[in-house]
C-alpha cells in the first residue's frame, strides 16, 4: 500500500499553493492540512523547524519542506507526467527561470505592491516590468513555460496568476501586468488558472483576500522597512 501524503498549508498562500499544483498535476492523492498560522500545530513545528512555515508535505513518516523543493520531491517520488523536462540542459534553464521568477520578479512585485506611491515605488514598479518582460520573452510563443504542459516553472511562477487580486487588495490602480505591456503573460495566466488540475486548488477571490488582508499592515511596513 502506498504512505499517506499530507500537505501542510494554508488557503491562499501562493507557496502552498506550488506544492498542492504539482499534487494534483501528478495526480497524487492526499489530505490537505489547514495550518492556522497564527498558531502552528505542533506536525509543523516538528517537521520543520528550521524555517517553521507552510507548505510542509508529509509522505509516510517523511517530511519535505520548501514549496520548490516539495514540487521538485513530487515529481521524483511519483509517477504521473514529468513536471520537469527529462534534458539535462532543459531542466538546468527550467530551474534558473524559476530562482529568478522567485527570487527577482516575485520579490520585487511583491515590494511594489506594498510601497506607498512615490519615487521607491516608480523605481520598484520599473525592476518589476524588466522582470516581467524577460518572463513574457521567456515565453516565446509556447502555451505554457515548458511547451504544451504545466511544469515546473509554470508552478514555480503561479503567483503571477493571483496579481490581479493582489493589486486590488493593495489599491494598485493601473496593473503592472498589463495585457497592453505583456499579452503573452496574461493569456499564460488564463491559460494556467484554467487548467483542470490547477483549478481544483487555485484559491478563491476571497480566499487570497481572506489570506493577506489580516497582513496587509505587516506587509506595508515590511515594504516601508526595507527601503530604509
Ligand atoms: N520559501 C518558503 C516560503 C514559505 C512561506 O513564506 N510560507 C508562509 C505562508 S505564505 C508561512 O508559513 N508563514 C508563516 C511565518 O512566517 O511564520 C517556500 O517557498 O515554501
Amino acid at each position: 500500500m502506498s504512505e499517506p501524503v499530507k500537505l501542510l498549508g494554508s488557503f491562499g498562500s501562493p507557496f502552498t499553493h506550488r506544492a498542492e499544483a504539482a499534487l494534483r498535476l501528478k495526480g497524487v492523492a492526499y489530505e490537505f492540512i489547514q495550518e492556522d498560522l497564527g498558531n502552528k500545530s505542533e506536525l509543523l513545528l516538528r517537521h520543520n523547524p528550521v524555517h517553521k512555515k507552510v507548505p510542509l508535505l508529509l509522505h509516510g513518516d517523511r517530511a519535505v519542506a520548501e514549496s520548490l523543493v516539495i514540487v521538485e520531491y513530487v515529481d521524483e517520488a511519483f509517477d504521473g507526467p514529468p513536471l520537469l523536462p527529462s534534458d539535462p540542459l532543459a531542466r538546468a534553464a527550467a530551474r534558473f527561470w524559476a530562482q529568478f521568477a522567485v527570487d527577482r520578479c516575485s520579490r520585487t512585485l511583491f515590494k511594489a505592491l506594498w510601497t506607498p506611491d512615490g519615487e521607491a515605488r516608480r523605481g520598484l514598479v520599473a525592476e518589476t516590468k524588466e522582470n516581467l518582460a524577460l518572463m513574457e520573452a521567456r515565453l516565446d510563443g509556447r502555451r505554457f513555460f515548458g511547451g504544451d504542459q504545466v511544469g515546473y516553472l509554470d508552478v514555480a511562477a503561479s503567483g503571477l496568476a493571483w496579481l490581479p487580486v493582489l493589486e486590488e487588495l493593495a489599491g494598485v490602480e493601473r496593473s503592472m501586468m498589463g495585457e497592453e505591456e505583456f499579452p503573452a503573460l496574461c493569456r499564460w495566466r488564463g491559460e494556467y488558472t484554467s487548467h483542470e488540475a490547477v483549478k481544483a486548488c487555485l484559491p478563491s477571490r476571497d480566499q487570497i483576500v481572506a489570506f493577506y488582508a489580516g497582513m496587509k499592515e505587516r506587509l506595508v511596513l515590511h515594504a516601508r522597512s526595507m527601503q530604509k
